[in-house]
């Protein structure tokens, strides 16, 4: 299917490079599946993602994660993602003020040559997203930032009174921003953002598993078909598939559930 049938408005209203890709990648591989790989070793890492390149558009790291990790070894982990077509998205949270947001896309994991795609709190004011862009820009490259505007955690300060709706319009007009972070396991509140997003900015969803509840250490679930019918245009599964006995086949089963709820909304 065509992506502009499929993402109705939000094809033509998208203002990131990196959005348009990633909608592309979605149809073609018929999945909107973020399988956060929160393996330890680069060699797990690197059988996951053989076992479950073809069910998943995108790759979330945490490369401070990892034990093993290398230049050389991660250099070719991302070949192996490219070669699934795979959108790289780590997962770092930054928080700090702009000129040294650019700075740590450097340093050591040199975040700002690998990843299309990063996190980051609103915490420290707008200019965050100028600096993670300018990071990008500094090896003449480009890339979107996702921002918490919600969290899947419990207790989470995002959720104190007027965060989320200063957030949701600190980033609505900067280019540099791909989406927001909104929470996959109240699909009620996520409803409620989508509203506030509009069709200019996707919202992807952590905090999402087909055994809905409670998890670990605070985590909280909620299912991933209701998540993207109340507007989530990713799903940020983990433990969900790299901890089931078969993860290629969970793997399969979360992209048949987001895909057909994707054309199930666009259809509404
Ligand atoms: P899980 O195994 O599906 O629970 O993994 C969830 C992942 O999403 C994990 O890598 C977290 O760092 C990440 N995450 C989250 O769980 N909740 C949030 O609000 C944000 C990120 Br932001």
């Amino acid at each position: 299917m065509e992506p502009a049938d499929v993402w109705g408005v939000r094809w033509e209203a998208c203002d990131n490079s990196m959005v348009r890709r990633y909608m592309d990648v979605v149809c073609k591989k018929q999945t909107l599946v973020i399988l956060a790989a929160d393996l330890r070793t680069m060699g797990e890492l690197s059988d996951l993602i053989e076992e479950v390149g073809p069910h998943i558009a995108a790759l979330k790291t945490h490369v401070d994660l990892v034990d093993d990790w290398t230049a050389s070894g991660w250099a070719a982990l991302c070949e192996l993602a490219k070669q699934h077509d795979l959108l790289m998205f780590e997962d770092r949270k930054f928080a700090d003020i702009g000129p040294i947001s650019r700075g740590q896309m450097s340093g050591v994991y040199d975040i700002r040559s690998w990843a299309n795609v990063v996190t980051a709190h609103g915490i420290s004011g707008p200019d965050i997203v100028d600096g993670l862009c300018a990071g990008w820009n500094d090896v003449a490259r480009e890339g979107g930032v996702l921002l918490l505007a919600q969290m899947s955690s419990r207790g989470n300060l995002l959720e104190l009174e007027g965060y989320t709706d200063a957030m949701v319009q600190a980033g609505i007009a900067n280019s540099g921003v791909f989406g927001f972070i909104g929470n996959g396991s109240r699909p009620a509140e996520l409803s409620v953002l989508r509203g506030k997003v509009g069709d200019k900015k996707l919202i992807w969803t952590p905090g999402v598993n087909l055994a809905v509840g409670d998890g670990e250490m605070g985590q909280r679930y909620g299912d991933p078909s209701e998540a993207v019918l109340s507007g989530s245009d990713g799903i940020i599964v983990g433990s969900g598939i790299y901890k089931s006995e078969n993860p290629s086949e969970m793997a399969k089963a979360y992209a048949d559930i987001s895909w057909s709820s994707l054309l199930k909304r666009s259809g509404d």
